[in-house]
């Protein structure tokens, strides 16, 4: 274990390397203390966990898109919980195997799950505008997406949280320095580095890992958006909400992260979500306004 002072600290030691599951990240909890929680967590295979979950200064709301998740719901959620003091949203697309039957008992029992059920598999773009605009209805600051199948750590999700500061989107990025996936098979780290790379050398914003599902976002931002007039649904969705907002002018930051395939469930990646981002992409220059300059990542 590797015990740092705060977010920031967290951020460059992940850069220079160091697996996050390792880091014991103080802000402001007491050394001795925080070590031995994360040193139990760590045990459990909970990962390092802090001795009560990091507040962020801003009321801020993670919406954790379902399909069929009924193995992970529950376990994601508390995890979320024992990293983060925060809302979660659940929005399930009826899932067949009862993730949404789940939700709900879980909503019923702590005010701070909500559950958005939906009529059916409509995508996760669709899925998380519904998401974001939950959050400004409800007046929160900061909206967070994150997947449902722990290939994104919840001891990253402060790392973003804290960081979106001075950033009006962070991305929890696997192609920066100290980013990687963990697990992947060759085609499907070639499907990614392939769609990235192509992205980047269509759209050129800056942004590295544009596919990336981690993100946090302000919701002030957001409310700048025309969320009206997204268009795609599947990994398209994540490219052209971070296009929109870099060609709105706002400040694109990617902090590293270790990504790491699905134990548990079916994944929902197809010919379809992949075709859909090809032919979207050199669309989305033409598309999307450019305003107040574009700011770049
Ligand atoms: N509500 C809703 N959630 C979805 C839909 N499609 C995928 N999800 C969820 O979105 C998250 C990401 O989907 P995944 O199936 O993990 O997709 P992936 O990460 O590209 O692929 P794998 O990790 O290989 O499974 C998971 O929490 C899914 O349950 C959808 O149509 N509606
Ligand atoms: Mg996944």
């Amino acid at each position: 274990m590797v015990v740092v002072e705060d977010f920031a600290a967290a951020e460059t030691k992940v850069r220079d390397g160091i697996d996050s599951s390792r880091l014991v990240v103080l802000q402001g909890q007491e050394r001795t203390h925080a070590l031995t929680a994360a040193l139990a967590g760590a045990a459990e295979g909970r990962g390092p966990v802090p001795v009560r979950a990091h507040t962020p200064p801003w009321r801020t709301l993670v919406v954790i898109p379902t399909y069929n998740e009924k193995g992970n719901v529950e376990a994601i959620v508390r995890a979320v919980h024992s990293y983060l003091d925060c809302d979660v949203l659940i929005v399930d697309d009826g899932s067949p195997d009862g993730t949404g039957e789940i939700a709900d008992r879980m909503s019923a029992a702590d005010a701070r799950v909500k559950v958005l059920h939906r009529q059916g598999k409509q995508g996760l773009g669709t899925a998380y505008i519904a998401g974001f605009r939950f959050a400004i209805e409800h007046g929160y600051e900061r909206v967070c997406e994150m997947d449902a199948d722990f290939s994104h750590a919840p001891w990253d999700l402060p790392r973003l949280v804290f960081a979106s500061g001075d950033a009006e989107l962070v991305i929890g990025s696997r192609y920066v320095k100290g980013g990687c996936t963990v697990g992947w098979d060759f085609k499907r780290r070639m499907l990614s580095r392939g769609a990235n790379l192509y992205t980047r050398m269509v759209l050129s914003s800056g942004v590295r890992d544009n596919t990336a599902g981690f993100r946090c976002f302000q919701v002030a931002a957001l409310q700048q958006l025309d969320l009206a007039a997204v268009h795609a649904q599947g990994y398209a969705f994540q490219i052209e909400m971070a296009f929109r907002m870099v060609r709105r002018g706002f400040k694109v930051k990617e902090v590293p992260i270790h990504f790491v395939d699905r134990r548990v469930g079916q994944s929902k990646m197809d010919g379809k979500i992949a075709r859909e981002a090809l032919l979207l992409v050199p669309k989305l220059r033409g598309r999307v306004p450019k305003q107040r300059g574009e700011a770049g990542a």
